[in-house]
């Protein structure tokens, strides 16, 4: 049995102060080093969205359009959001209340202008992989704890994305470990991650199992 913790986007940009807040995104940060110290993970591994300054997911790209508006990218729907977590910018560096020093692997992603990317593990398109899936699987990972930001969009679908692209691995979501960007989209993240096999936890029965 190995078993790893996968901290998404745990990065200014998502806190409160930085580029696409997520109410008490900071709260999760004690959360996540907690279990670290907790000496209950043989592994630690942490994604951040790491977009160039033109990334074609940010309103900015697009003419006339307005944060949170649903445009296109790409042909496909897609969310326009404010730059956030622009490559070598404070907004994109990790917490800085965040441990880093128990994490053994970042995966970066959404580098690509022409796709976003919310799971660490592929782009929305399903056309890249970013290699974390790989590395898990070098590992011999076979239980996945996910936790992060935001709950809605990038923890969901890494959530999914591990349940599809690493069968017969276990894949649990830490509810108190994660904050999302809006309350409808949480309740349905937690429902969609339910119904392909995502068991919901919370930190304090982790520390307490
Ligand atoms: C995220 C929107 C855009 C996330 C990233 O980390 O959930 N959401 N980029
Ligand atoms: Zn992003």
């Amino acid at each position: 049995m190995t078993k790893a913790l996968l901290l998404i986007d745990i990065q200014n940009g998502f806190c409160p102060g930085g580029n696409l807040p997520v109410e008490d995104g900071d709260k999760v940060v004690p959360v996540a080093n907690a279990l670290m110290k907790s000496g209950r993970y043989d592994l630690v591994v942490a994604s951040q969205d790491w977009h160039p300054a033109n990334h074609g997911s940010f309103a900015s790209q697009h003419a006339g359009a307005t944060p949170f508006d649903l445009g296109e990218l790409s042909g496909k729907p897609q969310v326009l959001w404010p730059d956030h977590c622009v490559q070598n910018t404070p907004d994109a560096e990790f917490h800085p209340a965040l441990d880093i020093s128990a994490i053994a692997y970042v995966q970066k992603k959404g580098e690509n202008p022409a796709v976003d990317s919310y799971s660490a593990f592929r782009d929305n398109d399903h056309s890249a992989l970013t290699g974390l899936a790989d590395y898990l699987r070098r590992k011999g990972v076979t239980e996945l704890d996910v936790m992060g930001l935001a709950t809605d969009y990038c923890v969901k679908f890494s959530a999914l994305d591990a349940v599809d692209m690493l069968p017969g691995i276990k894949v649990r979501f830490i509810e108190d470990g994660s904050r999302g960007i809006d309350p409808q989209g949480v309740k349905a993240a937690i429902d969609e991650m339910k119904s392909a096999g995502v068991a919901t936890v919370s930190s304090r029965d982790i520390l307490a199992a």
